[in-house]
C-alpha cells in the first residue's frame, strides 16, 4: 500500500502540482499538420489558425471602418505642434537639429475616417488610376496612416519603402512595382529628384510637408508634385465612391532591408495583415479605449504597421513622435523642453531591441554617474527585484515592491511617461539582461515576438505572465510553428533534450511570395497537400516543453571551417558584444582556415576612458583605435567574455580589426532594425579582413 501511495500518488500529486505551478503553465501543444515531416506546435487556445478575431470582417479597410463608426468623437490621431527649429553649433563646429515641440494636436475616429476618404478620392482627381502602385516612402507620422488607409479604400496596392534605404534599392524598388505616385516628405522627394534620372514609372508625387522645396520644381524630371493638403481638398470637393478590396487583394508590397544584395517585395493581402492584427489582439490583455500607443518606429516594419492598423481598431489612440526625439534627452530635443513620451504619457508602445538596449544603457550611465547612495539604493532594489521576479510574476507584487516604485523605479519609468503596462518586441531577439532589465525598472511585461516580414510578422509571441528570458513564446493563433531537420548543421527534431531544427511557419499569415521573383518564392515558399502555405525561415529553434520557442541559430550565419567545426556567427557575436569595449561587432568565418577573425566598432566612451586611465595619449579616436595596445586591449577582453560564454578556441576571434566609426543605417552597413548587413560589410571591409587573414 505504502508502496502505492509512492509509486502512484506521489508522481500523480506532484504532475497536478507542477502543471497548476506559473512556470509550467503550458503554452503551445503538438499540431497535426501536413507538409514536410517535422515537430510541429500550435498555440494552445486555437485549434485551427485564427483569420480574423472581428465578426464580419475580412479586410483592413472594414476593419478600420467599424471603428471609425464605433469610436466617432474618440481621439485617434495625434501629431505634436511644431513650436520652434534651432540649430545648435557645437565648439568642434558641427550643427545639430534641435526641435520644440508642443502638445498633441488630435485628429478623432471620424475627422479620420473624413481625411482618409478625401485623400482616397483626391488620388483619383489628380489621375491615379486604380490598377496602379503608389508608394509611401516617408518618416512614421500621421499622414502616413491615412495615406495607407486612403489607398486601401481604393483597392490601391501600397508599396513600402524604409526611409533610409540606399538610392540603389529605392529605384529599384519603384521600378520593379511600377510606381506611377510616391507619397514622401521634403526629405525624401530630394532623394527622389536626385535619382529621377532612373525612374521610369513616377508621374506624381504627393509631398506631406506644406513647403515643397523649390530645387525639385519639375523641369528635369516632368513629375506634377501637390501637396498632401490639396490632394485632400479635391478629394473632398469631387468625391469618388469607395473601390473596396477583397481578402485576397494585395494591400502591401513591402521592401525588406535584406542582409543580402537588392531588397525583395513581400506581397501582402489584406487577409494576411488582418491574421496577424487579429493575432495579437488577442495576446495583449485588456486592449482598448484607454490605451494610448506611442508611434515611432519605421511603418515600413510590418510590427508598426500591424500594431498601429490594431490600435486603430480597438479604440486607442495613437501619438507620433520619433526615435531622435522620444524621451527629454533625445538628441534633438532642445534642452528643457519635453519629449514625446513625457508628453503623451503612453500605455503602450512597440520597440526593437537595440532601442530597448539604449534605454538601458542609458539608465545605467546615469545611475553610476550619479555613484554614492544612490547608486548603491538602486542596486539593492535592482537585486532585491530580480530575485523577486525570477520564478513568477507572484513574487512580483505586494508591499516591498511598492516601495521600491517609489523609492528608485519610478524616476525611471518616468522617462517614458511613467504609464507603460506592455511593451512589443520585435525585429531581432532581445538580450535576458535587458528584457529583466526593463521588466523591473519599468514594472512592465515584454511582449517578445519572433516573425519575419515574410509571414506578416506572424511567427510567436510570448505571453502576458510569462516572466522566462530569452525565448520568443509559443506560436501566435495565427500560425503554426514547425521545426524541420538539418542534419549539415546538426540540428534534429528528435534532438535531446528538447527538438531542434530549421523554423517553418504555416497559417493565414504566410505572405503570397516575392513580387516578379517566382524563383526566390519557390525556393522559401511551399503549399502542402492539405493547401497551408509554409515559410522556410532559415532560422534555427528549440521548443520548450511548455511550447515556447527559442530561437538558437541561424543557418545562413553558420560556417563550416578547414577542419570541420561549425561556426555560427551570431553566436559568437552575441557572446563577445557583451564586451564594454564593444559597440558593434561582425564576426567572419573564411572555410579555407581555421580559425574566425572580428571586426569590432570600438565604444568611442569605454575605449577613451581605458585610455585615460593608462595615460596614453593620442590626437583623434580614429588614431587610438589604430594603436597596437588598444587593439590588445580589445582583444583580451574579447577573450575573457568567449571563455565565460565557454566558446570554443575556432569560435574565439584569432585577430580582430578595430573600426571608429559607428555603423549605421544610413551608411547601409546595419538594417534600420540596427541588425548587420554582412554582405554589405564584408564588400566595404573587404580588404581589411583579407589582411587579418594573411598578416
Ligand atoms: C483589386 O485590385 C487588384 C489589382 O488591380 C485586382 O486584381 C482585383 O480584382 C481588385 N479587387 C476588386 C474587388 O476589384
Ligand atoms: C527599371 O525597369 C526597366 C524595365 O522595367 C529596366 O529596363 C530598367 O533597367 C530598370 N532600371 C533600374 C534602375 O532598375
Ligand atoms: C556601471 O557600474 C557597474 C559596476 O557597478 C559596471 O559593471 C558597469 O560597467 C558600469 N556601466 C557603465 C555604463 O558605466
Ligand atoms: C534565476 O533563476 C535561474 C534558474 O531558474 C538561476 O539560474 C539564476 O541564478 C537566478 N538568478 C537570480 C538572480 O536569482
Ligand atoms: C491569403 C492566404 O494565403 N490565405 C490562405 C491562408 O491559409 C488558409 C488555410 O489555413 C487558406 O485556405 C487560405 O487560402
Amino acid at each position: 500500500m505504502s508502496a502505492y501511495i509512492v509509486g502512484v500518488l506521489v508522481p500523480l500529486l506532484v504532475t497536478i502540482l507542477l502543471r497548476n505551478s506559473k512556470n509550467r503553465k503550458i503554452r503551445g501543444v503538438p499540431a497535426d499538420v501536413g507538409g514536410e515531416p517535422g515537430f510541429a506546435i500550435r498555440n494552445h487556445r486555437f485549434s485551427s489558425p485564427l483569420s480574423t478575431a472581428w465578426e464580419g470582417v475580412t479586410t483592413l479597410v472594414e476593419l478600420f471602418e467599424q471603428a471609425c463608426e464605433r469610436h466617432r468623437d474618440r481621439f485617434l490621431l495625434g501629431t505634436r505642434k511644431l513650436i520652434a527649429r534651432d540649430v545648435e553649433v557645437t565648439e568642434d563646429g558641427r550643427s545639430f537639429e534641435k526641435l520644440s515641440l508642443g502638445d498633441y494636436e488630435w485628429l478623432t475616429y471620424w475627422k479620420t475616417f473624413e481625411a482618409v476618404c478625401n485623400f482616397a478620392s483626391g488620388l483619383a482627381n489628380i489621375g491615379h488610376v486604380r490598377e496602379e502602385r503608389a508608394a509611401i516612402f516617408a518618416d512614421t507620422r500621421e499622414e502616413w496612416f491615412i495615406a495607407l488607409q486612403g489607398c486601401f479604400r481604393r483597392n490601391i496596392t501600397v508599396v513600402t519603402i524604409y526611409a533610409s534605404l540606399g538610392d540603389e534599392a529605392l529605384c529599384h524598388s519603384l521600378n520593379e512595382t511600377e510606381v506611377t505616385t510616391v507619397i514622401c516628405g521634403q526629405k525624401e522627394l530630394r532623394k527622389l529628384v536626385h535619382v529621377s534620372g532612373q525612374l521610369n514609372t513616377v508621374k506624381r508625387v504627393i509631398c506631406i510637408d506644406d513647403n515643397i522645396p523649390s530645387d525639385s520644381l519639375p523641369d528635369e524630371h516632368g513629375w506634377t508634385i501637390t501637396s498632401f493638403a490639396n490632394v485632400e481638398r479635391r478629394g473632398r470637393e469631387n468625391p469618388v465612391d469607395a473601390d473596396l478590396p477583397l481578402p485576397a487583394d494585395v494591400a502591401v508590397i513591402m521592401y525588406t532591408s535584406g542582409s543580402t544584395g537588392l531588397p525583395k517585395g513581400v506581397m501582402m493581402t489584406h487577409g494576411n495583415v488582418l491574421a496577424t492584427v487579429s493575432a495579437v489582439m488577442t495576446i495583449v490583455p485588456n486592449l482598448g479605449k484607454k490605451d494610448i500607443y506611442l508611434a515611432y518606429l519605421p511603418m515600413a516594419h510590418i510590427l508598426e504597421l500591424a500594431a498601429e492598423n490594431l490600435m486603430a481598431a480597438v479604440g486607442s489612440a495613437i501619438g507620433y513622435g520619433s526615435p531622435l526625439t522620444l524621451t527629454d534627452t533625445s538628441s534633438k530635443i532642445k534642452r528643457g523642453t519635453k519629449g514625446d513620451a513625457t508628453v503623451l504619457m503612453p500605455t503602450l508602445m512597440a520597440s526593437v531591441p537595440a532601442i530597448l538596449d539604449r534605454v538601458r544603457d542609458g539608465v545605467v550611465k546615469k545611475v553610476n554617474a550619479t555613484g554614492g547612495l544612490s547608486k548603491n539604493l538602486f542596486d539593492l532594489a535592482y537585486s532585491r527585484r530580480l530575485h523577486a521576479i525570477n520564478g513568477s510574476w507572484l513574487g512580483a507584487w505586494g508591499l516591498e515592491k511598492a516601495l521600491w516604485d517609489a523609492l528608485v523605479f519610478k524616476k525611471v519609468r518616468a522617462i517614458l511617461g511613467g504609464r507603460i503596462r506592455f511593451i512589443l518586441s520585435g525585429g531581432a531577439p532581445l538580450s535576458g539582461d535587458t528584457q529583466r532589465f526593463i521588466n523591473i525598472c519599468l514594472g512592465a511585461p515584454i511582449g517578445q515576438g519572433y516573425g519575419l516580414t515574410e509571414t506578416c510578422a506572424g511567427g510567436t509571441f510570448s505571453d502576458f505572465d510569462d516572466t522566462s528570458v530569452g525565448r520568443v513564446g509559443p506560436p501566435l493563433p495565427c500560425s503554426f510553428i514547425k521545426l524541420i531537420n538539418w542534419p549539415e548543421g546538426g540540428y534534429l527534431t528528435n534532438d535531446l533534450p528538447m527538438p531542434r531544427g530549421e523554423i517553418v511557419i504555416g497559417g493565414p499569415n504566410v505572405t503570397l511570395g516575392y513580387f516578379k521573383n517566382e524563383e526566390k518564392t519557390r525556393e522559401s515558399y511551399k503549399v502542402d497537400e492539405r493547401g497551408m502555405r509554409w515559410f522556410y525561415t532559415g532560422d534555427i529553434g528549440r521548443f520548450h516543453p511548455d511550447g515556447c520557442l527559442e530561437i538558437i541559430d541561424r543557418k545562413k550565419d553558420i560556417v563550416k571551417l578547414q577542419h570541420g567545426e561549425y561556426v555560427s556567427l551570431g553566436k559568437v557575436e552575441a557572446a563577445l558584444s557583451v564586451s564594454p569595449y564593444v559597440d558593434n561587432i561582425m564576426v567572419y568565418a573564411d572555410p579555407f582556415h581555421g580559425y574566425c577573425v572580428a571586426l569590432v566598432v570600438a565604444s568611442q566612451s569605454a575605449v577613451e576612458e581605458w585610455a585615460s586611465r593608462q595615460g596614453i595619449a593620442y590626437s583623434d579616436f580614429s588614431e587610438l583605435c589604430r594603436k597596437e595596445e588598444t587593439v590588445q586591449e580589445v582583444q583580451a577582453s574579447l577573450v575573457k567574455e568567449a571563455k565565460k560564454a565557454r566558446l570554443e578556441k575556432f569560435e574565439t576571434p584569432g585577430k580582430i580589426k578595430l573600426l571608429s566609426d559607428p555603423w549605421t543605417p544610413e551608411s547601409g552597413l546595419v538594417t534600420a532594425a540596427l541588425k548587420i548587413k554582412r554582405e554589405a560589410i564584408r564588400k566595404v571591409f573587404a580588404d581589411e579582413l583579407n589582411k587579418l587573414y594573411s598578416s
